[in-house]
């Protein structure tokens, strides 16, 4: 991991601990994932003929952002430009944009209303491009298998496409004011696939931290960057480096499985099941990016909407349990429960409700208060065995412990 430059820049993202995520690009028109371009060996020809038809009258940046806010999400990370290659903000490099086919900056809308709802500003923007008729064609490519790579590439030059690539990123990181976070999507450096040099990432990152000294820049570019992405799963434990010490981390995650629009697909994650997951990141020490892929016309789809409905109503009563806090080192969480901690706060999250008895190890007589976190109720409290109190675990800071319990979703 390389050292930050300038570290209290982005405390924000530690306490921050919830962001949003947004799949929004051509794709959302066919409707069926994000990598319908590949998947089905579409031609640019073919596939771009949906840039003739997008039309996102529904795209509203500022009802997005107000949702994310309302759920308790303090920043948020939009799709600039995907691998199908097409672009959501102003660029001089191409015409396969939004302004130019809709006349709107849909970057620049996003922004303003991030500011507005007072969150954090995130871009996604993909190395890969499968649009630009000088990226070469490797295993991820839809022109993979209709004839040989090299012939296929004979036209192709990497090192035009690094040139549209550092201008687009110069763009995004000098038109839009301060972004706190850039995205970059993705190195595969296996056989066929696409290496830190194909994009010349040191003098990329380098080029991010002189434009952008305080942004926290992924480490999607195959070198170290200011944190790590596991994508799709919640790590053990908190992450390490290969020294053994705490690196930064978020995962980011679907509702359905699809980041981008996929109209027909309703295999949803219950707002109970993404609790427990954003539950799980802050009590190892990491962050949660929940995606919604927003339809053809830019709006949101019924079931995100409900899902991020219900996140607000959790939030609402639990933030507290989530920003600023993190693991709750030393003690053991009993089954049935996950453990954070905020200052000499620890709370008790109960993925099972009701129950009768909870038995908390490692506490006897440094709980001075507990009570329910939605209602602030007491719940009363005997210790067990005050004579072991000597061998329980101790735990720095907690000596005027307050115990907090927080309660599943669908709490009766
Ligand atoms: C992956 C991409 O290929 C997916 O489409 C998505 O953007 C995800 C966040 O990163 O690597």
């Amino acid at each position: 991991m390389t050292t930050s430059p300038s570290t209290d820049a982005q405390a924000w993202f530690d306490q921050a601990r919830f962001g949003l995520f947004v799949h929004f690009g051509l794709y959302a028109v066919p409707a069926r994932h994000e990598w319908s371009m590949t998947r089905e060996r579409r031609t640019v020809e073919d596939y771009s003929r949906y840039a003739d038809v997008f039309d996102p009258d529904r795209f509203d940046a500022r009802a997005i952002a107000r949702r994310a806010r309302e759920a308790g999400m303090r920043y948020a990370v939009l799709t600039t430009k995907h691998h199908e290659g097409f672009c959501l903000f102003e660029t001089a490099e191409t015409t396969y944009s939004a302004p130019d086919v809709c006349g709107r900056d849909l970057v620049r809308e996003w922004v303003d209303a991030l500011r507005a709802e007072g969150l954090q500003v995130g871009f996604y923007y993909s190395l890969l491009d499968w649009h630009h008729p000088d990226y070469t064609i490797d295993m991820q490519h839809p022109l993979r298998d209709t004839g040989d790579w090299d012939e296929l590439n004979a036209d192709r030059d990497m090192a035009r496409y690094r040139d549209y690539l550092f201008a687009q990123v110069r763009e995004l990181l000098t038109g839009y004011g301060t972004i706190d976070y850039l995205f970059f999507d993705f190195t595969y450096g296996q056989e066929g696939g696409k290496f830190a040099e194909d994009w010349d990432a040191e003098a990329l990152l380098a080029l991010c931290r002189t434009l952008q000294p305080a942004m926290i820049v992924n480490d999607r570019l195959g070198i170290p960057g200011d944190l790590v992405t596991p994508e799709q799963y919640q790590p053990a434990s908190p992450m390490t480096d290969a020294s053994g010490a705490e690196v930064r981390w978020e995962a980011c995650q679907t509702t359905n499985g699809s980041w981008g629009y996929d109209r027909d697909n309703h295999d949803f994650k219950s707002a109970d099941l993404l609790v427990r997951m954003l539950v799980d990141s802050v009590a190892k020490n990491g962050n949660l990016l929940l995606n919604v892929g927003p339809d053809g016309r830019g709006g949101l789809r019924t079931e995100d909407a409900e899902i991020l409905e219900e996140l607000s109503a959790w939030m609402e009563l639990h933030g507290d349990a989530v920003h600023g806090a993190g693991a709750a080192r030393g003690l053991e969480a009993p089954q049935g429960t996950v453990l954070t901690r905020r200052g000499d706060r620890l709370y008790v999250h109960l993925t099972t409700w009701p129950m009768q008895h909870l038995h908390l190890p490692g506490l006897a007589g440094r709980v001075r208060f507990a009570r329910l976190l939605h209602d602030g109720s007491e719940v009363r409290f005997t210790t067990i065995d005050p004579a072991q109190q000597a061998e329980t675990t101790t735990v720095g800071g907690l000596g005027e412990d307050v115990v907090t319990l927080t309660l599943p979703i669908r709490r009766p």
